[in-house]
């Protein structure tokens, strides 16, 4: 799907005010990726259609849906990462999409104010805003930013320049002061979101909105189930499409069209339907997110012969793992069952952070990893760092990893095939195929 972009798309960056030439160029270097990388593989469940079509409706279809929705005086949030409460949101009416940018392309336009050695997802959402790319900048009513990495929080101090900006302040310790501090993030949180929606947080709203995440956790479970057969019926990359999709779609659809997916795959389990044909090493990715455009790693794995049986990232576990307490009560006690969920999130940005290789362990077993790639995006130094302490404890468990850390370019691509295939290759066979 390459080449010029479909003549109602053009006519909606023009209304938008966007660079309609640069943008083409943009959406064109994306889909030739995600037409290389993933589509054009064989063996695809069928209900992969669905997700495919959010990817390439990211700057189309839902940018119009969302601009219908504020037609009816629903109100739009951008955010940044997945310590955003999306209950909150979503029982306020309020439409919420994930800005992170995974295309190379537009890094250039960040680069010429901001530093060159920050990591390649903040330099490319950057870079998608100042180049008059990103379709959803002008829809934005709030971008709600976050104390995560010292990259995107000291961003925020310049994209909040002129107002329009909710900074979350993430704590940096999980002690009983920093929860107590994340608590009231959340609840002043809500207080901004019912200020910008012009609505009252509604207990019974509240309970749906947890109720309707819940069940997407579940289903986002229930696909990760498929993923530790001795062969999957779904790939990595597709399963990564999938994740890709949970950040930008509507969660109730989404979340009945993963439900089909997960019917589908259990038919494909239950036929003997792999995602991917040939005995292949099963490989764990632990690091960093791969947004939408960022299809690198996965496709550099799985055509070199390996099975990526899941990602321990924000477009994987980190997303999904642990509920919301369906408490009912009041909103105060709801919120705290809110806050308390996404305080489970395992960030680098934390420390001390033993939970993350605790995770990574389990993880590793549950899934019967061969190996563990480690990605950390350049520049990104929460990850970077924490990867010592987790290598060392997967030496400790004698489970192989290694280290690749790389950006969106193509530059290194000769020499990390070359890497990654010099790991595979010295793998043993752990689960058994
Ligand atoms: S919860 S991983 S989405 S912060 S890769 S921008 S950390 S320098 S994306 Fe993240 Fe939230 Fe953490 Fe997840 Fe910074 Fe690292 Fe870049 Fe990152």
């Amino acid at each position: 799907m390459s080449g010029r972009p479909e003549p109602e798309d053009e006519a909606l960056w023009r209304e938008l005010g966007l660079d309609v030439e640069f943008h083409a160029k943009v959406i064109d270097s994306i889909h030739a990726n995600f037409e290389r990388q993933v589509t054009s593989r064989p063996d695809r469940p069928a209900g992969m259609a669905y997700f495919d079509g959010v990817i390439r409706g990211a700057h189309g279809a839902r940018v119009r849906e969302i601009m219908a929705r504020r037609d009816a005086g629903d109100k739009f949030v951008g955010t940044f990462c997945v310590y955003v409460p999306e209950e909150i949101l979503l029982a306020l009416g309020v439409v919420s999409l994930a800005l992170c940018g995974g295309t190379a392309v537009t890094i250039p336009h960040a680069e010429k104010t901001f530093p060159r050695n920050m990591c390649p997802l903040v330099k490319s959402t950057l870079g998608l805003a100042f180049s008059g790319t990103c379709p959803y900048g002008p829809l934005e009513d709030l971008s709600v930013g976050e104390t995560t990495c010292d990259a995107k929080k000291k961003t925020w101090d310049v994209l909040g320049r002129e107002g329009g900006f909710h900074v979350l302040e993430l704590p940096q310790k999980k002690g009983p002061a920093d929860r107590a501090l994340w608590a009231g993030e959340v609840k002043e949180f809500a207080c901004r979101i019912e200020e910008l929606s012009g609505r009252v947080l509604e207990p019974e709203k509240l309970a749906g909105a947890v109720r309707l995440m819940n069940r997407k956790r579940r289903a986002l479970a229930r696909m990760h189930e498929w993923r530790k057969a001795d062969k999957p019926p779904i790939s990595g990359t597709d399963a990564l499409v999938v994740m890709q999709a949970a950040l930008i779609d509507d969660p109730d659809r989404f979340t009945g069209e993963l439900e089909s997916l997960n019917e589908e795959l259990a038919a494909r389990a239950a036929a003997g339907t792999v995602g991917l044909a040939g005995d292949r090493k099963r490989i764990l990715i632990a690091g960093c997110p791969s947004v939408l455009g960022n299809w690198k790693l996965h496709h550099l794995l799985e055509s070199a012969g390996a099975a990526v049986v899941l990602d321990e990232s924000c477009t994987g576990t980190r997303y999904f793992r642990g509920e919301v307490a369906e408490t009912g009560g009041n909103v105060d006690s709801q919120l705290e069952a809110v806050a308390e969920r996404y305080m489970g999130i395992d960030c680098s940005c934390f420390t001390p952070n033993a939970e993350r290789t605790d995770n990574i362990l389990s993880l590793a077993r549950e899934y019967r990893a061969d190996g563990v790639v480690q990605y950390i995006l350049h520049a990104c130094h929460t990850f970077a760092i924490e990867a010592i302490t987790i290598a060392d404890a997967l030496k400790a468990a004698g489970i192989p990893s290694i280290r690749i850390e790389t950006d969106y370019s193509e530059e290194d691509v000769g020499q990390l095939r070359i890497r990654l295939e010099a790991f595979l290759e010295s793998l043993e066979w752990r689960h058994g195929a």
